[in-house]
């Protein structure tokens, strides 16, 4: 049988291996920390869901192609030796996958002493984190947005979501139908959201940029022991898109008070000294480059990229959980519930976002 051990000796390590642990938090790929004997270095070893990305030979040139974009500009703009950011560890056979019976995987160093976190544990990491995202989506500005294939199509076209919303309510189970009886009223009240962006897109006034497209708060790299951002990691999604997707769920993941499946829902909030410490950072970054309506839509983004998000994991709730990793049953149900919760909240403090937003832009 294919372990994952021998899976991880298929790739061009240096060292034999001391030991192989599940690490991370994230919903779609399975990620293991893999240490060497030497204790010198570490590296990550990743299966790659490819029920999720369907092609995964694409998604490694994508990924390949943003490494080698980043690196030039490192090297052009003369970046401290110590910048950092993901390297690919080849296969012994130099490829940059490997594909066995279990599915695919890759490798990266582990960037050393670098931590993610679910929640900022103060504000200074949060206009790190912001400042980061700026940089990534600055750092991609020039670029050419057709060298990048789409890893997952209309990933962030709200207005799809919610169609795929629709016809799995026509599909779901009775009992599960009842249960999101309550936030599958509110999901159709709010409809309206779905279209802002991708209706601004095709009008010619929110540009198409290379963006991340899953700026979840564990999806920044953080120096140990430092409020310092080293880098943006979890580079699957990283294809066309727009700022305000990246903006909107950094603010969603990062600026609440609670981790995205609390199911006390009193405690659930938008927490607006958060948003104005990462809406700060990111600023700092970005004021220059954004066009106006996407200004204009910044306070707006996390309300959308919060609503899709909880359309998503509805969806999959509905579905009998298909997609997202669960802990169990009813995982999605209260992650859906908990992000319209938030959405609720984050409506709720709208003019003190835009307020915000103004303040910082003056
Ligand atoms: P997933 O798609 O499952 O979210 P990620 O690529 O985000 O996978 O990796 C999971 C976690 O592993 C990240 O949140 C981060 O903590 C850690 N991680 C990933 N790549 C690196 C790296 N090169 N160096 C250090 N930590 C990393
Ligand atoms: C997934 O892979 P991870 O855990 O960083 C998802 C995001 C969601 C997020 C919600 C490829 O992110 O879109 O916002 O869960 N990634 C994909 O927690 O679907
Ligand atoms: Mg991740």
């Amino acid at each position: 049988m294919e372990t994952i051990t021998y899976i991880a000796q298929q790739f061009a390590l240096p060292g034999l291996i001391q030991s192989i642990e599940p690490y991370g938090e994230g919903h779609i790929n399975d990620t293991y920390l893999v240490k060497l004997r030497s204790g010198s270095q570490a590296f990550m070893l990743q299966r790659i869901n490819d029920k999720v990305f369907k092609d995964v030979p694409v998604l490694m040139s994508n990924i390949d192609k943003v490494i080698a974009h980043i690196n030039a500009y490192f090297n052009a703009h003369h970046l401290p030796e110590n910048a950092q950011f993901l390297k690919l560890v080849h296969t012994k056979t130099k490829h940059a996958y490997y594909q066995g019976k279990l599915g695919y995987f890759r490798m990266y160093e582990f960037i050393p002493d670098s931590v993610t976190y679910t929640a900022a544990p103060r504000l200074k990491h949060l206009e790190a984190a912001g400042r980061a995202i700026g940089e990534f989506q600055h750092m991609l500005a020039d670029f050419d947005a057709t060298q990048l294939s789409e890893t997952i199509p209309l990933f962030h076209d709200t207005p799809n979501r919610v169609e795929a919303l629709i016809k799995a309510i026509a599909t779901a189970q009775p009992q599960r139908f009842e249960k999101a009886r309550g936030i599958i009223t509110l999901a159709l009240e709010r409809q309206p959201y779905a279209s802002k962006v991708t209706e601004a897109i095709a009008r010619g006034e929110v540009p198409i940029r290379v963006t991340h497209n899953d700026t979840k708060f564990n999806n920044i790299l953080f120096k140990a022991n430092s409020s310092d951002a080293i880098c943006l990691v979890d580079l699957d999604t990283v294809m066309p898109g727009s700022a305000l997707y990246d903006f909107g769920d950094a603010v969603r993941s990062a600026c609440t008070t609670s981790a995205e499946d609390e199911t006390d829902l009193d405690s659930v909030k938008f927490d607006l000294r958060k948003f104005k410490a990462l809406t700060r950072g990111y600023l700092s970054v970005m004021k220059q480059e954004l066009k106006p309506k996407e200004i204009e839509l910044l306070a707006f983004s996390p309300i959308l990229l919060t609503y899709e998000v909880a359309v998503r994991f509805l969806t999959d709730y509905l579905l009998e959980d298909i997609y997202f990793k669960i802990d169990y049953p009813e995982h999605n149900l209260v992650r859906a519930e908990n992000q319209f919760q938030l959405m609720k909240s984050m409506e709720s403090k709208l003019p003190f976002m835009q307020k915000t937003i103004d303040d910082l832009l003056k």
